[in-house]
C-alpha cells in the first residue's frame, strides 16, 4: 500500500512541478513577445554567425519611392552578399523607430542602418548605440544632432538642392511662356513636417521664390507624402483658392492624389492646362505622367541606395575610413528628356 501511495505522490508532484515550470516559463514567452509588439523584430539565430548582421529601421512604407527604396536594400544585403538582415517598418512613428534601435542595440547586431522619419530627437537612442559600439549609418534622411560622432555615415539625397531645381525649371519655364513678370500663384504640398525631404525641397524652392514678388505661395500644407492625404489637402486647397497656377507636390504620390482631385474638380492641368505640375521623385508611375504631358517636370529623387550601403559595410568590415555623408546622383524630367531614361526604371 504504501508504495502504491509513494508512486502515486510521484506521479502527482511530477506533474505538479512540470506545471509549476509551464507556468513560470509560458508567461516569459508572452512577455518577450509583447516587448516588441508592433515593432515585431526578427532574432538572429545562433547559426548565423559567419554573416553580417544588419538590424535595419525602415520609417514605413507611404509611398511607391519608399517602396523601391526598402528593395534596394533587400537586393543589397543579401546571405549571398554574407548578410543577416534584419528589416523592421516602424510605420512612420519615431517611436516605433527608436524601439526597433533599441532592440537592435540589445540584440548586439553589427551595424544599425535606419531612414529617421523626422530630423528631431534621436540624441539619446544614438548615444545608446555608441555606447553599445554599434557603428549607424543613417539613409535617406537625416538626423538633426549636435555630436556628429553619434553616426558614422549617412547616405541620401540633397533635398534642397532638389527643391531649388524646382525654382530654377519654374524660373526657365515661365521666361519660355512669356509669363516672366505676370502675377503666379503657387500652392505647395509638403511632406511630413520636420522630414528632410520636406525641409530641404521646402527651403530650396522658396530661396528661388523669394528673388520673384511677383511668386505668391498662397499656401503650404502637408500631406504626408501619401496619395490619399495629397488628394485631400489639394481638394481643400482647390475650394479656398480660384486661381491656382503652379501645383509643386514634394512627391509623386501625393502628384497623384492631387491630379485626382483636380480631374475631380474639373480644373485641367499640366502641358495644356491651367495648373502647371511639379513633382519630386520620379517613381516609373508618375515618368509615365511626365511622357503624356500631365507632370510637367518632375525633379528626380533617387532611392537606390542599397549598393551603397553594403560598399561602406565591407569598408568598414575591412578596418578602412568612410565619409560622413555619401549625395546619391538625381536628373530632372521633363517631356523632352524622360523616354530615353523610362527602358531603365524599374521602380
Ligand atoms: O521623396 C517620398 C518618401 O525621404 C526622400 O520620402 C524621401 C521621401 C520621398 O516618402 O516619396
Amino acid at each position: 500500500m504504501k508504495k502504491i501511495i509513494g508512486k502515486l505522490k510521484k506521479l502527482v508532484f511530477g506533474h505538479v512541478s512540470i506545471l509549476i515550470v509551464l507556468l513560470c516559463i509560458v508567461p516569459l514567452f508572452f512577455v518577450g513577445g509583447g516587448l516588441f509588439r508592433g515593432v515585431e523584430i526578427e532574432q538572429a539565430p545562433m547559426e548565423q554567425e559567419d554573416l553580417i548582421v544588419v538590424g535595419v529601421s525602415q520609417l514605413g512604407s507611404e509611398s511607391g519611392w519608399r517602396s523601391a527604396h526598402t528593395l534596394s536594400i533587400q537586393d543589397a544585403l543579401t546571405k549571398d552578399a554574407g548578410y543577416f538582415l534584419i528589416l523592421n517598418n516602424a510605420r512612420q512613428m519615431q517611436e516605433n523607430q527608436i524601439k526597433a534601435i533599441r532592440g537592435f542595440i540589445s540584440q548586439r547586431v553589427d551595424y544599425i542602418v535606419f531612414a529617421p522619419v523626422i530630423e528631431s530627437g534621436w540624441e539619446t537612442v544614438l548615444r545608446e548605440a555608441k555606447d553599445a559600439e554599434i557603428p549607424v549609418i543613417i539613409i535617406d534622411r537625416m538626423v538633426d544632432v549636435r555630436d556628429e560622432s553619434l553616426y558614422t555615415t549617412w547616405i541620401g539625397t540633397d533635398t534642397k538642392e532638389e527643391g531649388k531645381k524646382a525654382g530654377r525649371w519654374l524660373e526657365r519655364y515661365l521666361r519660355k511662356m512669356g509669363r516672366a513678370s505676370e502675377e503666379i500663384n503657387i500652392v505647395v504640398l509638403q511632406g511630413t513636417l520636420g522630414s528632410t525631404a520636406e525641409l530641404g525641397r521646402t527651403k530650396g524652392f522658396c530661396e528661388i521664390a523669394e528673388y520673384h514678388d511677383n511668386w505668391h505661395i498662397l499656401e503650404q500644407r502637408t500631406g504626408d507624402f501619401t496619395a490619399t492625404r495629397g488628394k485631400e489637402v489639394m481638394w481643400d486647397m482647390l475650394r479656398r483658392h480660384e486661381d491656382i497656377d503652379i501645383l509643386v507636390s514634394q512627391n509623386d504620390d501625393m502628384t497623384m492624389g492631387a491630379i485626382e482631385a483636380m480631374q475631380e474638380a474639373g480644373i485641367s492641368f499640366g502641358e495644356y492646362g491651367a495648373v502647371t505640375v511639379i513633382s519630386f521623385d520620379a517613381i516609373y508611375d508618375a515618368l509615365e505622367l511626365v511622357k503624356k504631358g500631365w507632370i510637367n517636370v518632375d525633379i528626380e529623387c533617387n532611392p537606390v541606395q542599397g549598393a551603397y550601403i553594403d560598399k561602406i559595410i565591407q569598408r568598414l568590415e575591412r578596418g578602412e575610413p568612410v565619409e560622413k555623408s555619401y549625395v546619391v546622383e538625381e536628373n530632372v524630367f521633363t517631356k523632352e528628356n524622360v523616354e530615353k531614361f523610362m527602358d531603365d526604371r524599374t521602380y
